[in-house]
């Protein structure tokens, strides 16, 4: 049983190392995006409210996002742990996390930080940008991601390191090599 969280800057390969660690530990990975997404190209009212700040680089509000991240942890594919995908963000996310938990007795064993630095992200992104045509992914729009995950998740990331379940892992370097150093530390931090 595992319950994690995976925490970065915007293209630090959360999403990329996600998919992998689910795979390993099979635990399911709940990324916020990922659903965002998913209702964006079903044009939900869901997506439609969520498409006006993720096109601008915003965060959803807490509002729609906590209720979001409720309802997913409720289905019974994360009795045997989950891997949380960008959510928390914002330390009002954290306060909401820890009540979901609280109610149902529930703890998180590890809280994985990936570590990179701004401009090999947004050589990343613009790259990705290529490939998919994110509607995020453009040079303005990810530096305001950067600076928001500044401004705001790193905070979150503070919260994680006092309560000592924080393990950071450099993300830079080819996937495969941070699989490995990502794996190692899931393993190093349920050891102690
Ligand atoms: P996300 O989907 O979480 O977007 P992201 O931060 O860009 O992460 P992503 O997972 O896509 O990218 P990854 O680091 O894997 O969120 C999108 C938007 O949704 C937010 O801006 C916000 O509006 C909203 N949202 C989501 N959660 C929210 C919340 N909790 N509260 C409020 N709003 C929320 O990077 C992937 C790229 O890097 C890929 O192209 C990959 O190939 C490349 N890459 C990965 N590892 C690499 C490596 N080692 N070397 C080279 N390239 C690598």
């Amino acid at each position: 049983m595992t319950r994690m969280l995976i925490i970065g800057p915007p293209g630090s390969g959360k999403g990329t190392q996600a998919e992998r660690i689910s795979e390993r530990l099979g635990v399911v990975a709940i990324s916020t995006g990922d659903i965002f997404r998913a209702n964006v190209k079903g044009e939900t009212p869901l997506g439609i409210e969520a498409k006006k700040y993720m096109d601008a680089g915003d965060f959803v509000p807490d509002s729609v996002t906590n209720n979001m991240v409720r309802d997913r942890l409720g289905q019974s594919d994360v009795e045997n742990g989950f891997l949380l995908d960008g959510y928390p963000r914002t330390t009002a996310q954290v306060d909401y996390l820890d009540q979901i938990l609280a109610e149902g007795e529930q703890e998180l064993d590890v809280v994985l930080q990936l570590t990179a630095d701004d401009e090999e992200l947004v050589t990343r992104l613009l790259g990705r940008a290529k490939e998919t045509g994110r509607s995020d992914d453009n040079e303005a729009v990810i530096r305001h991601r950067l600076d928001l995950y500044h401004e705001q998740t790193e905070a979150v990331v503070a919260k994680y390191a006092e309560r000592g379940i924080l393990t950071q892992v450099d993300g830079i370097g080819g996937i495969d090599e941070v699989t490995d150093r990502v794996l190692t530390a899931i393993e190093s931090a349920k050891a102690v």
